[in-house]
């Protein structure tokens, strides 16, 4: 059968990005199961089709891996299994619970996405080496494709908690994934102990925290954001690992002991920020766009020491934590001081009405980017050999 066409109808439309607040209000007052079903039987094939296509403009080499054909194949039979709702009317008895039972099997499918396509990549990499041309189209694939998958689980996660039978008894306040006063300081304990538990099964210790507040809009109050705290999570986890890492390989057996680690939750007119310092050593800054690197971070041999295993570094962790960051309008950065430490911080909208989802489009100027890549280097190189500068100066 022949689905090129249906990809093709979809894929010309594009993803209508949705609001925090928009996520809250639908799911707040008037929360319509017949309204979601009508709009996620349209959406979530536009979102699929969108991304289905820019699959198809990766490599051939990278695309013949069989670790991608395999992700293929999941994309486009959740694209079918969501096509059968497109002629069924929401008052047909069955369809909205075999909407949402659909649902359910497809974010199961979807899993192990991530993994399986960091094994492509080093599939690919085993093959064929390192390449900058291919590893700038990874790059730029890869952002896109995971942005559109975390857009995609959000859709499914906020229909299927808000009218999937289980009730979520622990957090009766949330509507779906959103928590409307998510306390940011317990989040940033709640990961830095999970942190703190992984670590010391590495490591003989783990680093202290210390968490500052600062409340800049209503001083000595706790800060909220109106945030998925699911999300909120995955990003502090993956920065205390990192900065528990760095901290334990410089300091160990010192006996000082651990410096410790330091959060400051700030709120602003527009910003809600958090930093996660560390006195680890710092990373060069040559070398800190690398961290963010999917095609550079990914090793074949994960345990370069072989004594012990990592506890982070080598996974897609950091590039797809500054994504979550990102599909809400925020961001994350590292500001690195080599010899010292690092600072990661986390930037979020204070406002709900400010986070929109920042969505991928498939589109001409994308199709343009895997075209030209990053194209020969327009700055100049140093030489290999210094110049003799003493020849050029005025004796
Ligand atoms: C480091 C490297 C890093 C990445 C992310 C967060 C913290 C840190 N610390 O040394």
């Amino acid at each position: 059968q022949n689905h090129l066409p249906k990809i093709e109808y979809y894929s010309r439309f594009s993803p209508s990005p949705l609001s925090i607040k928009q996520f809250l209000e639908f799911g707040r007052d008037n929360a319509c199961e017949k309204t979601s079903y009508m709009f996620l039987r349209k959406e979530l094939p536009v979102r699929l089709a969108n991304t289905m296509r820019e699959v198809n403009l990766l490599p051939d080499r990278l695309l013949s891996q069989p670790s991608v054909k395999l992700v293929q194949k999941w994309y486009l039979q959740s694209f079918l299994e969501l096509l059968e709702f497109e002629n069924r009317k929401p008052e047909d008895g069955h369809a909205l619970n075999d909407f949402l039972e659909t649902l359910i099997e497809i974010r199961n499918r979807h899993n192990d996405v991530v993994p399986t396509m960091a094994q492509g990549v080093i599939e690919y990499k085993e093959k064929f080496g390192f390449d900058p041309f291919v590893s700038s189209n990874i790059q730029y694939f890869l952002d896109r494709f995971y942005t559109n998958r975390i857009s995609f689980r959000m859709l499914i996660n906020q229909h299927t908690l808000l009218f999937g039978n289980d009730i979520n008894p622990a957090h009766p306040k949330h509507i779906g994934s959103i928590d409307p006063s998510c306390n940011v300081a317990e989040v940033v304990t709640d990961a830095y102990e999970t942190a703190k538990m992984v670590c010391e099964q590495y490591y003989q210790a783990a680093p202290e925290l210390k968490i500052e507040e600062f409340n800049a809009k209503a001083p000595q109050k706790p800060i909220q954001a109106v945030y998925v705290p699911s999300h909120l999570f995955h990003m502090l986890f993956e920065l205390f690992k990192n900065a528990m890492r760095a901290t334990n390989d410089l300091h160990e057996g010192s006996k000082e002991g651990l410096p410790l680690i330091k959060a400051k939750v700030t709120l602003g007119i527009e910003d809600l920020s958090v930093k996660i310092s560390d006195r680890g050593g710092g990373v060069a800054l040559r070398k800190i766009d690398r961290l963010f690197n999917y095609t550079y971070s990914t090793a074949p041999t994960p345990s370069l020491d072989s004594k012990r295993v990592p506890l982070a570094g080598f996974g897609h962790g950091l590039p797809i934590s500054r994504l979550y960051a990102r599909y809400f309008q925020g961001d994350l950065k590292l500001y690195s001081m080599e010899g010292v430490g690092t600072d990661a911080v986390i930037y979020l909208k204070a406002l709900s009405s400010e986070s929109f989802e920042r969505l991928p489009v498939f589109n001409k100027s994308a199709w343009r980017h895997y075209q030209g890549g990053p194209g020969a280097d327009d700055w100049s190189n140093p030489s290999k050999e210094p110049r003799d500068t003493s020849k050029y100066k005025a004796k």
